[in-house]
């Protein structure tokens, strides 16, 4: 058993496996089942067109796994994952998990401040990096990492490895290989944080494959689907919602997409007719309006899963008319809970809810700023426990008394109310994060950053509303002392420096003398929002 992570109580897990949420499996069955069954069928297809079978994926993952144990990587050893969207990945996902080691999916996006943070909490045994990935050379940062953090001793690359080993020569001949616990960890994912640094989620083998599972189910996904993953596969919605994970359980095919543009995606869906995909809102509107002017033939798209941010009403109403397929709003979490409105649901619920609990075994709390429950239809926070909802972040035990009820339930942060439907409203959030059009930045974290400014005294980050992104990041400064506070320019510099991740840089910078203070004197952020936004307003630009 991996230590530091909080398992379910003995008593939920029994229920779970009773229930059949739990089937005892490791996750990696998903993809040996399929490998005997549909040897031959179509597993994966690259950007560039390369294409394996369920049969050659499989064993390319038995090799790799063998190759990694001669190396070293022993069972529950943690290894971090940082690879795009390439057929690597999927090999590496599958090698490790048979190796009985951890992946810690991090994004291509990461730089050396997270990525130090990731491997010194996991305690890193290897670090997986693409050798240059979008004008960026990741064997730079490796070489950071490992300065850093000791514990980790191999550095994997997917090309050009110079002096750190190649992921191609990993192979070795299989070996038998002991079965890991169902009931063990099986993934960390990444938290999108909401305090200093980024927090680890353990997910297991029973409750990711639920998760997978269930997932599938509600989506429809079967033999026929071809599913286009758009966003990073270290994204649990893009990797396990159903995604690409869920495409392998049911013997369809992945096809893997190397950005989100439209004219990679377009072209991808039209090549492989493609009948699914998952995005974020901004690219759900980039492509509606794209579909006006690229040429490319959607007809094969059956279903567009939009989540990660809210969707407004106005375009969740434009993406059947222009793109021809379904939309399916997912309200979800790397933490566990997953909401998804159902390919049966009235248009109307469609458009306006982000969906219900996948599953029956989903127990859902509205609670007000004193924990009891709102009346039913009010707005409150959603609190959560269930089948496949962490009951605690990973080396985290002074987070976890905040983030968990006594009684396990998950306080998800987000400002929910539910329709007598069961459908649930994202009405906003009570946690200190900005939402990115999908990608979260802790503000706690960048404010740390930025107070590390020689001429920053004190810094608050407030989103700001956006049209594309929903919203965007303000950092509000106050200077130090008669210093000349640095311009958004000086201070992207600043951070990029620092190995802060490009999303995480702040769109715009306020300087102030004072920041207005709420009555038990803590920096009042609501106002900080209410200025800015008033600012775009007076400005005529921001919400749109
Ligand atoms: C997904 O996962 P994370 O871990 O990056 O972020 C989770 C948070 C939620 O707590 C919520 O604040 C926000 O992202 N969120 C949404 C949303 N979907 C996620 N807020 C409003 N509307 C939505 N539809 O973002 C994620 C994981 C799995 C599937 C889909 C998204």
């Amino acid at each position: 058993m991996l230590d530091g992570w909080v398992p379910w109580p003995e008593e939920a897990a029994q229920r779970y496996r009773a229930e059949g949420f739990w089937e005892g499996r490791p996750l990696d069955r998903l993809l040996r089942d399929r490998a005997e069954t549909d040897p031959e069928r179509v597993a994966l297809v690259d950007g560039e067109g390369a294409r394996w079978t369920y049969a050659e994926l499989d064993a390319r993952a038995d090799r790799q796994a063998a190759g990694l144990r001669r190396l070293g990587i022993a069972a529950g050893d943690r290894v971090v994952v940082q690879l795009p969207n390439t057929d690597a990945f999927v090999v590496l996902f599958f090698a490790l998990l048979r190796a009985g080691a951890v992946p810690v999916l991090t994004l291509p996006a990461h730089r050396e401040s997270e990525l130090v943070h990731v491997a010194e909490t996991a305690g890193a045994r290897a670090l997986a990096i693409p050798d240059t990935h979008d004008h960026f050379d990741h064997r730079t940062l490796a070489r950071a990492v490992r300065k850093a953090v000791p514990s980790v001793e191999h550095v994997l690359v997917a090309g050009d490895a110079a002096e750190f080993t190649a992921l191609d020569g990993v192979d070795a001949d299989p070996v038998p290989l002991p079965v890991p616990d169902p009931s063990d960890v099986a993934v960390l994912l990444l938290s999108g944080g909401t305090t200093g640094k980024p927090k680890l989620i353990p997910r297991t083998h029973d409750d990711y494959a639920y998760n997978v599972r269930a997932s599938a189910r509600i989506c429809g996904f079967d033999s026929s689907t071809v599913y286009l993953v758009v966003l990073p596969t270290a994204h649990n919605f893009a990797l396990a919602c159903p995604g690409l994970l869920g495409t392998l359980l049911v013997g369809g095919t992945v096809v893997l997409s190397p950005t989100p543009s439209p004219e990679d995606a377009f072209a991808l869906i039209e090549r492989e007719r493609v009948t699914v995909t998952a995005v974020v809102p901004p690219i759900a509107l980039l492509w509606l309006d794209a579909v006006e002017w690229e040429e490319a033939d959607l007809s094969s798209l059956r279903l567009l899963q939009v989540g990660g941010s809210k969707l407004g009403a106005e375009p969740a109403s434009r993406v059947s008319p222009a793109l021809g397929c379904a939309l399916q709003q997912v309200f979800g979490m790397a933490e566990g809970l997953l909401n998804y409105t159902r390919l049966d649901d009235p248009p109307e619920l469609v458009a306006h809810t982000q969906g219900r609990p996948m599953s029956p075994a989903d127990e859902i709390r509205v609670v007000d700023e004193n924990g009891h429950d709102v009346p039913p239809g009010a707005t409150g926070e959603l609190l959560t426990r269930g089948p496949y909802t962490l009951r605690g972040y990973y080396r985290a035990p002074a987070h976890n008394a905040r983030s968990f009820t006594d009684d396990g339930y998950y306080r998800t942060g987000d400002l929910v109310r539910v329709l007598p439907s069961g459908h649930l409203v994202v009405e906003g959030r009570a946690k200190d994060q900005i939402n990115r059009g999908g990608d979260k930045i802790s503000a706690e974290e960048l404010e740390n950053h930025l107070l590390a400014h020689p001429a920053v005294h004190d810094a608050a980050v407030v989103g700001m509303p956006d049209a594309t992104m929903g919203e965007r990041t303000c950092a509000y400064l106050v200077p130090r002392g008669p210093a000349v506070p640095p311009t958004q320019r000086e201070l992207a510099a600043f951070l990029t420096a620092r190995g802060v991740a490009a999303y995480k840089l702040p769109d715009r910078v306020e300087v102030t003398d004072v920041f207005p203070r709420t009555s038990v004197g803590k920096i009042d952020k609501k106002e900080l929002g209410r200025r800015i936004t008033a600012l775009l307003h007076a400005e005529g630009s921001g919400a749109g």
